[in-house]
């Protein structure tokens, strides 16, 4: 029987689920076990190789159903560009991947050639009219930017260094990224964890879930949501305390993206947020961290460090894909030298 969590325990409902709580009331999704044993799999292979990084990438958005039996669900904007482009970056400086993602969000490399933006039919030609081959074809213009995507997709699948997993309500992302924790424990400091999904803050507790389809007959619908705990906390500080861990912060108020980044970090103890205003962060972006003192590691005492990244950067330098620049190329490569630091700790 699920239920909400009682006020005679460390949390009233209006101070929200504590993270045991939570996991104490709402359930699993059926099929958990089967879906992380890729995963198992996957870790233990990489983690026989010596020195090789294994990152989970997650990406995109969570539903909040409001029904069991789902009809309508919350969502919210992020489409996956950040996390299935950053993917693509970690996998080209070696890295193993596991692209958590919400289910139909944008993908490593096929995110070149999303429906809505860059069909993928579209590049392609048919065979001229009574050819006798019945070859499609590309133009050299459009070949030129498939080859680099292509080859690069071919890659990671023949070295088997990516493993794509997929999520849809917040309650699944939360189970997922629990086991997650735990299958990525034995890599230590080689695993990085790189948190880009868009995760819902408030949800629907399963006790207070309409079964079917909520009917318009009974008038206006009032919703009371619950807010999804904070699992940050126990990922850095029980669950993987020596993976390199980073958060995204995404604000809409400029005045509100530094000191909640810094925020984060004094309150969960990890390695680095990436602040994000929602209509720059495809052009600029900050990496907020704590600065170590000289011969220690940063501490709940040290001070912040800001490095701005923007795109302009790169303006100079010649992109992987030979493309258009994305700055997640900066993010990474920034991310590649502090978890290299943090794995010499
Ligand atoms: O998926 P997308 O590229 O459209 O958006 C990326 C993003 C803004 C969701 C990501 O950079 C981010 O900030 N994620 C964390 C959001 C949050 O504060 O919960």
């Amino acid at each position: 029987m699920i239920s909400r969590p009682s006020n005679s325990g460390t949390a009233t409902p209006h101070e929200g689920f504590s993270t045991e709580q939570y996991f104490e009331t709402q359930p699993p999704p059926p099929d958990l076990d089967a879906r992380i044993q890729p995963a198992r799999d996957f870790v233990e292979r990489w983690n026989r190789v010596e020195g090789k990084k294994v990152v989970v990438v997650t990406s995109g958005g969570t539903t909040v159903p409001l029904e069991a039996n789902t009809v309508r669900f919350l969502d919210n904007f992020s489409a996956g560009t950040r996390g299935s482009t950053s993917a693509e970056y970690l996998l080209s400086a070696g890295y193993a991947v596991i692209f958590l993602h919400r289910q139909h969000s944008l993908k490593p490399f096929s995110r070149h050639y999303s429906h809505s933006l860059n069909p993928f039919l579209d590049l392609l030609h048919l065979p001229e009219p009574g050819a006798s081959r019945q070859d499609i074809s590309v133009t050299n213009q459009d070949a030129n930017h498939l080859l680099p995507v292509l080859k690069a997709y071919k890659e990671a699948q023949t070295a088997g260094t990516l493993l794509q997993m997929d999520f849809n309500t917040v309650n699944d992302y939360l189970w997922i990224l629990r086991e997650m924790a735990r299958v990525m424990g034995v890599l230590g400091r080689r695993g990085m964890f790189y948190l880009a999904a868009a995760v819902s803050d408030f949800f629907l507790p399963l006790d207070r879930m309409a079964e079917h389809k909520i009917q318009s007959v009974k008038g206006n619908l009032v919703l009371e949501m619950d807010q999804v705990p904070k699992v940050l906390r126990p990922l850095v500080q029980e669950w993987l305390p020596e993976a390199y861990i980073v958060s995204f912060k995404l604000e809409t108020e400029q005045a509100l993206l530094i000191p909640k980044a810094q925020k984060a970090l004094t309150r969960y103890g990890h390695q680095a947020v990436v602040a994000n205003d929602l209509h720059k962060r495809k052009h600029e972006v900050c990496l907020v961290e704590k600065t170590p003192r000289s011969g220690q590691e940063a501490d709940s005492t040290s001070e912040f460090t800001e490095t701005w990244l923007k795109l302009e950067q790169l303006a100079n330098r010649k992109t992987s894909s030979g493309s258009t620049p994305e700055i997640e190329e900066l993010i990474i490569d920034e991310l590649l030298k502090r978890h290299e630091v943090w794995l010499k700790g």
